[in-house]
């Protein structure tokens, strides 16, 4: 990584691309300059070769407790728009590498929203999801209500983001928000346990999925096949295919190389 920032720390290590959300006085709270720091980091990443997987968590007792409330109580509705606010989130959406969010303690409004961009969710035991932008007289605005309600259907969607209340770790589980529940002390290590699974497998392969798990959100199932065939055959197209399928009738460990 060659830049150094004021709310995230970043780095990379055996393939993995590292963000730690840094600001855990506020509970990791998400200003606008950490939005930015992390579409930048995780642009870099996506960038880099040497990188396979990303792994975002929260220093501290919390992933993120949300926006930051004190940085966007005057915010005009022109404000939004002016400093990009919307679009540097979607940018954040649409990283191209595996995403994988360990999350501990709370992952409220913009910090939920956030845990939402990931591809794939691990929490500790202690973890608690919501969306209490209703208590604050707002409403999600960086995809909680189209994301949440893809994910768990419209009438538990509903409850969610009506009440404002806080969902256990083992509830975001039983919903299919999040893969896998650990111990609070074990979180990082499982979730770089499997980030490094991930980093070991051919990158290629897990960019056109993940492309393709993202287009059946969007399209309709026969669009999305279309998609898919598209992908499928793209992979016959590259180097670590041969090596794949060749390592396999010579009895061998692949070697991939991303081409
Ligand atoms: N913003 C600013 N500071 C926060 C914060 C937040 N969201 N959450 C916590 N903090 C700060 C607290 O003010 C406190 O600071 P000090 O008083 O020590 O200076 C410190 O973090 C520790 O918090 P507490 O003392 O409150 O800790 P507790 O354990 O007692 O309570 C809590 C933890 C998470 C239940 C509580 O802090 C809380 O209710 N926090 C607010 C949760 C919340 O309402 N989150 C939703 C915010 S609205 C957008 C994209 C996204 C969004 C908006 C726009 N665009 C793309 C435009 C998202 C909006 C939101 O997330």
């Amino acid at each position: 990584m060659n830049r150094t920032f004021e709310y995230i720390n970043a780095g990379m290590e055996n393939g993995i691309g590292f963000v730690e959300l840094n600001r855990p006085k506020v509970l990791n709270a998400i200003n606008r300059q950490m939005v930015s720091e992390i579409l930048s980091a995780f642009e870099q990443f996506d960038r880099d070769s040497e990188v396979k997987v990303i792994l975002l968590s929260g220093k501290g007792r919390a992933f993120a407790a949300g926006a930051d409330i004190d940085e966007m109580a005057n915010d005009s509705a022109i404000d939004f728009e002016l400093l990009n606010q919307f679009t540097d989130w979607d940018r954040i959406a649409v990283v191209k590498k595996p995403i994988i969010g360990a999350v501990q303690g709370f992952a409220l409004g913009g910090g939920f929203e956030m845990a939402l961009c990931c591809d794939m969710l691990f929490a500790s035991d202690d973890a608690e999801f919501g969306f209490p932008e209703v208590n604050l007289a707002v409403m999600p605005g960086a995809g909680g209500t189209q994301r949440l309600t893809k994910l768990i259907g419209k009438t538990r969607a509903m409850e969610w983001l009506m009440t404002g209340d806080r969902m256990s770790a083992k509830e975001a589980q039983r919903l299919g928000i999040i893969n896998r529940v650990v111990a609070r002390e074990l979180l990082m290590e499982e979730t770089k346990k499997f980030a490094a699974r991930l980093a070991k497998q051919p990158p290629l392969s897990l960019r056109l999925i993940k492309e393709s798990v993202h287009k059946a959100v969007d399209y309709s199932l026969y669009e999305g096949m279309q998609y898919e065939r598209k992908n499928f055959s793209l992979l016959f197209a590259s180097e670590d295919q041969k090596e794949g399928m060749n390592a396999f009738i010579e009895k061998r460990k692949p070697d991939y190389k991303g081409k």
